[in-house]
């Protein structure tokens, strides 16, 4: 039984002793022990390596480089046809009490898990070359950063990680220097050999059927088993920066959030930054990238998944990205809809299951207004615009530095405060544009009850509305219920220095499923109303669900919107919001007693003021029925 052999981390049955650099070296071998590899490389992320990887699994048919004039330095993978996705329903906590992990995780007890995990992994990496990948998470030796260790089967898993975190030497020198770092370890699950010795050829994207994503929060470690693809095997990503940095920042009093974050400047040159928890594929990238259409303000990117967040000695909030790159969805992203996107991955871009262009480029649904008469699609078939499928796969994806985006802020290698978090989610009804709470708590329900159609970044039903509190459904390390009273405790050590919260939705649609608002660069208008409200230079409408834009405050100057439209995108109809509030009762109640009592009260008068909404609105239309 293989443990995270960092001493601050040590459980009982974990004792390793010895210098930092010893407890590391024999992690690594009780690792490569059981899982048996033919070589073991240690990786530090320089060019050379990384060229050299890549043109290893150039020549293995695993990666296709695409035109050095169109798309210089940038390659295409594309997976098994069973592993595009973070695959929810095999996806573990093991906490030692189940009830810390909370409804809406799958807990298993550590211990059975181990044994089964030693199962998977005995033998499954013989044939292969062991990585060894130390990584920083947030700048080498930041305030908020955190490291790690990635142990991977998978050369993909190396380069892309060369883009998505911080390596190189310095990291092992902080560990030499006693800093802990989280355990991950990584098997493809296809092991070239069998244990009498018999070869098998290695295909051209090894996966597993039965796949393992598995978190130890007590001991910050993580196992995972069968897939190659994103958050399911990039583990510095959701495994680490997510799930496992929530519980460490519910023991140690700070956040780990599925948020981007970006620097807004006024015509006036104020700055500000805001954070913004989406769901899976639902607009990180494209508000982090915004460009603006109103005049005279500026967005500048920091990060587009992921936000730290930590109270500051200045009592402020303050937040890094603790990202290095940009693991973006594909289709949707165009030179009309993001831009800045497109500039970023012109190049040095790692292409994963969108289609490729007959002169050696790609393509996707929502890059250009035409698809090209041919294409190979994400499966390597052919592919012409009526065969009735998409070419590229609806959770394709891009890896690409930060440092490639044009709109890179400063701060996107450091740390900064914060002026105000969004919350948001793909709503076709109820959700108006956008709501301001009254106050940090308001704001905490918002976020706890956050509901979306989901979206083809997990495997499961496309489309279907879920609730996807804090839109860390599939990320919270921890009980949910528990997970809220942390968010209101660090609401009151923040007291008058806390950021606004407030709620948007650009996904509101009208009666004949079309969306209400353009949404991409327009959102800049909203950015502004918010901005505005933050500095308190505009005032705001007082509804049950909360603040609302007065009329004549958003702008919209410019923009092609009929005054019904506006108002169904506001529209806050009574009886539709009483039912979401029982339904939020519902989903509370799934927690039991550990639901902050806050909420309660925060249901009850949001009830009452739309009650008193319902029977205002009832009078008048029986008023006006007897004035006709
Ligand atoms: P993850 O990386 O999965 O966490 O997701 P993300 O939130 O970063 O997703 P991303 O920004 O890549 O969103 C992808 C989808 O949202 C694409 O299909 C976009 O076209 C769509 N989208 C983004 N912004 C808007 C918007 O303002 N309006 C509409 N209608 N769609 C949008
Ligand atoms: C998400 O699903 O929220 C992602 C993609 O950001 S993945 O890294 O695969 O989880
Ligand atoms: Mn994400």
């Amino acid at each position: 039984m293989i443990t995270n052999p960092n001493r601050p981390y040590r459980t009982t049955e974990n004792v390793v002793s010895g210098a930092p650099r010893v407890r590391l070296e024999t992690w690594v071998a009780d690792v490569a022990r059981l899982t048996q590899p033919d070589r073991i490389l240690w990786c530090n992320g320089s060019a050379d390596e990384i060229d050299r990887l890549t043109a290893e699994m150039v020549s293995a048919g695993k990666l296709i480089p695409l035109d050095e004039s169109k798309r210089p330095g940038s390659f295409l993978a594309r997976t098994s046809a069973d592993d595009v996705a973070r695959v929810e329903n095999r996806t573990f906590t093991c906490s030692v009490d189940p009830a810390d992990a909370g409804p809406t995780n799958q807990w298993r007890d550590a211990a059975q898990m181990r044994v089964e995990l030693d199962g998977v992994f005995a033998g499954s990496m013989r044939g292969r070359t062991l990585y060894v990948v130390p990584f920083s998470m947030g700048p080498i030796g930041g305030e908020l950063s955190q490291l790690g260790v990635e142990l991977t089967d998978s050369p993909y898993v190396v380069i892309s990680m060369a883009k998505m975190s911080r390596l190189g030497d310095r990291i092992l020198r902080e560990i030499d220097a006693g800093v802990p770092w989280v355990a991950t370890v990584h098997s493809v699950g296809v092991p070239l050999r069998d244990a009498e010795g018999a070869e098998t050829a290695d295909p051209v994207w090894p996966s597993n059927p039965t796949k393992y994503i598995v978190q130890f929060p007590e001991t910050r470690e993580i196992w995972s088993f069968g897939s190659g693809y994103g958050g399911n095997a990039l583990l510095a990503k959701k495994c680490f920066a997510l799930r496992i940095a929530s519980v460490m920042g519910r023991d140690d009093g700070w956040l780990a959030e599925h948020m981007l974050l970006i620097k807004v400047t006024s015509p006036e040159n104020h700055a500000f930054h805001l954070a913004a928890a989406f769901p899976s594929a639902c607009g990180k990238t494209n508000l982090a990238m915004l460009r603006s259409t109103i005049p005279g303000w500026t967005v500048e990117t920091i990060g587009d998944d992921i936000a730290w967040l930590k109270k500051g000695e200045d009592g402020r909030l303050h937040a890094i990205n603790p990202e290095a790159g940009f693991f973006g969805v594909a289709p949707g992203t165009g030179y009309d809809t993001n831009p800045t996107a497109m500039e970023t991955i012109e190049a040095d871009t790692i292409f994963t299951n969108v289609a490729l262009t007959d002169d050696g480029d790609v393509w996707w649904e929502g890059m250009t207004k035409e698809a090209p008469a041919h294409l190979i699609d994400w499966t390597g078939d052919d592919w012409t615009p009526d065969s009735g499928r998409p070419a590229a796969h609806p959770n394709s994806r891009f890896t690409v530095s930060i440092d490639r985006c044009p709109t890179l802020a400063e701060d996107a290698h450091t740390s900064f405060p914060i002026d105000g978090i969004l919350f948001g989610g793909r709503r076709a009804t109820n959700v108006p544009l956008v709501a301001q709470a009254r106050d940090w708590t308001h704001g905490v329900f918002m976020g706890a009850t956050i509901s979306s159609e989901q979206t083809a970044a997990a495997e499961g039903t496309v489309g279907e509305l879920r609730r996807d509190p804090f839109a860390m459904l599939p990320f919270a390390g921890y009980n949910m219920a528990d997970y809220w009273s942390h968010w209101l405790d660090i609401g009151r050590q923040l007291g008058t220095r806390a950021p606004q919260i407030f709620q948007v939705n650009w996904f509101r649609k009208d009666a004949d499923g079309a969306f209400l608002w353009p949404g991409f660069g327009e959102n800049s208008r909203v950015i502004e109303w918010i901005v505005r409200r933050i500095e308190k230079r505009i005032s705001f409408v007082e509804s049950p669900i909360g603040r609302l834009p007065r009329e004549g405050d958003l702008d919209l100057d410019g923009l092609d919107l009929e005054a019904q439209d506006l108002d169904a995108l506001f529209a806050v109809d009574p009886e539709s919001w009483l039912d979401e509030c029982d339904l939020t009762e519902e989903f509370f109640a799934g927690f039991g007693d550990r639901v902050p009592d806050e909420f309660a009260d925060v249901l009850r008068s949001m009830r009452y003021g739309l009650r008193a909404a319902a029977s205002r609105s009832k009078t008048a239309s029986a008023s006006t029925q007897v004035a006709a």
